[in-house]
């Protein structure tokens, strides 16, 4: 680095980094993102490059969620995604719509509703922390226009009973949308019903800069039908393209090309050791917690979450450990890629050292 605007400031080291959900970026795609910077991918007909790339990029989404001929677009992020779904359900209903969701889903889902005048309902979670699908479909009716399951949570990293989800959205004519903005990259090596082959999903978040090791920003959205895409377009009269479907208008090419990148290196082989490897260190780090005698939720994915008195959080933080809490308290430790069993072992130290 030799910008000398930054003075001292250097990025965050990721070696005491434990409960985000951002990563390190493979290099190759840290390459590519840095190749683009300066490409946008909004404006396709001055810029056909980094175009064909978010083509290539969004064929690759389609491989990882069981979707032949996927339609959709490299936005900024899970929260744009997430609003496109919602956004896509109003336009293509009519009238005053709801939005049913699990109390689980994302705070963009709050942030949809309130720039898109639509009324959010919360149903309640089960004792696993996943969507009671009994109380999704008391509060589904006839002006529900989205119901949504989570694959993959951000406090907990459940995986709701998606199927469950699409028959009672079937039962109201709605639509279904499944936010695997974290998940979608671990959960094609599992045996979860959660993607467009599994189940009669009409839209997803998926984000490859997440578990997909692409530099920020590159989020996913999909949709199986263009008349999704065709109910967000927007007419565009003096660029050479006619329509717009996406949020942003200038947007990045870093992360198109950086999306394109880390997916063309690691989907399936480099996803699928990631995940296992994962796994296991969240497996591993679940049952030292365990034997040191705290509730910890059992790992459905590689994320743990256990009840931490707040002393021992709060001294965890003073000695630099990067954490935070669910709302109902719990420390998460997301197992991203460069959460390492080193890393883990070290925070386990630092946590005996407080007895
Ligand atoms: N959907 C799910 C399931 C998510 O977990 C998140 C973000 C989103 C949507 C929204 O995605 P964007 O943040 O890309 O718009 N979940 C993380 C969280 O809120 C985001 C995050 C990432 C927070 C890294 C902190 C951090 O260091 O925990």
């Amino acid at each position: 680095m030799d910008s000398a605007a930054l003075g001292e400031h250097t990025p965050q080291d990721f070696d005491r980094v434990l409960s985000s959900m951002c990563t390190e970026p493979h290099p190759s795609a840290r390459d590519a993102a840095t190749t683009f910077l300066a490409d946008n991918p909004g404006d396709p007909a001055t810029y056909p490059t980094v175009a064909e790339l978010e083509e290539g990029a969004v064929a690759a989404l389609g491989d990882v969620v069981g979707l032949d001929d996927p339609h959709g677009y490299v936005g900024s992020g899970g929260t744009e995604a997430n609003l496109q779904a919602v956004r896509a359900a109003r336009n293509v209903a009519d009238g005053d719509v709801n939005v049913v969701a699990p109390e689980s889903a994302h705070f963009s889902f709050q942030k949809a509703a309130d720039v898109l005048g639509v009324e959010l309902r919360l149903a309640a979670t089960d004792d696993d922390h996943r969507a009671d699908v009994d109380d999704v479909a008391a509060l589904a009716d006839d002006d529900t226009a989205l119901v949504v399951g989570i694959a993959g949570t951000t406090e907990f990293g459940r995986v709701d009973p998606i199927s469950a989800l699409a028959d009672v959205a079937a039962n109201v004519d709605a639509r279904l949308h499944v936010d695997a903005a974290w998940g979608g990259f671990v959960l094609p090596f599992t045996d979860h019903d959660w993607d467009f082959s599994d189940v009669d999903v009409d839209t997803m978040t998926i984000d490859p800069h997440k578990m997909g090791q692409a530099p920020i920003p590159a989020g996913g959205f999909l949709a199986r039908d263009a008349e999704t895409l065709d109910a967000l377009a927007i007419d565009t009269p003096y660029l050479e393209s006619d329509t717009q479907p996406t949020l942003g208008g200038t947007r990045s090419g870093a992360g198109v090309a950086g999306a394109h990148a880390a997916l063309d290196a690691l989907w399936p082989d480099g996803y699928r050791e990631q995940y296992e490897v994962s796994q296991a260190n969240a497996d591993f780090l679940a049952a030292e917690l365990v034997d040191r005698g705290y509730d910890v939720a059992d790992p459905v994915l590689p994320l743990v979450a256990v009840d931490l008195p707040d002393a021992e959080f709060d001294a965890l933080r003073e000695r630099d450990w990067r954490i935070s809490r669910t709302a109902s308290g719990e420390l998460r430790v997301v197992c991203m890629p460069h959460v390492t069993r080193a890393m883990l072992t070290k925070f386990l130290a630092d946590l005996d050292e407080l007895q």
